[in-house]
């Protein structure tokens, strides 16, 4: 079974996360091209990690830029795992524009239905922080991105993004 993943935080080339979704011992992960969100969305950096979040509120922030992997099952899983879906982020379906042609073969398409990772439960006030349009950990916004191995193993997180239920 074969799925498509739009990324835009740190799975992308380049960024902190990538070797998740290029380490073949997680299964098969082939990058398909750049792609865009068609709705626009909040594309944030939160909490004390500075971590990125697309969050699930359409039509507000830019059309978000990011990545396209066609992944199996098992890599699939291995991403719930790091985004800890579906308590932390919640994995959906959203139509993703491609934006370049890498897609040998299937140059007629243009539009995939796409996985993607966002934040449903949020605090409002995460809308009052900028809204980027492509993520780099080391962008100019100087909130480079805190890897896991690195925090404070009995702090939650959580909470500072979440609402409490
Ligand atoms: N990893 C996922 C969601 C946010 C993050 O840092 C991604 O890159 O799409």
């Amino acid at each position: 079974m074969t799925h498509y993943v739009f990324v835009y935080g740190t799975l992308k080339s380049g960024e902190p996360n990538h070797d998740w979704i290029s380490d073949v011992r997680n299964g098969k992960g082939t990058f398909r091209g750049n792609g865009t969100t068609i709705t626009k969305y909040p594309l944030i950096i939160g909490t004390r990690y500075n971590i990125p979040f697309l969050l699930y509120k359409p039509g507000y922030g830019h059309n978000v830029l990011g990545e396209i992997y066609e992944v199996d099952q098992p890599m699939l899983e291995k991403l719930d795992e790091l985004e800890d879906h579906p308590n932390f982020y919640q994995r959906r379906i959203d139509e993703i524009e491609v934006v370049n042609s890498d897609f040998h073969g299937e140059t007629a398409r243009s539009t995939f239905q796409c996985w993607v990772y966002f934040l449903k439960k949020f605090r409002a006030d995460l809308l009052n922080l900028p809204m980027l349009q492509c993520y780099q950990s080391k962008g100019d916004h100087g909130l480079p991105y805190c890897e896991r191995y690195l925090r404070d193993p009995n702090i939650s997180v959580k909470y500072e993004v979440l609402l409490n239920e």
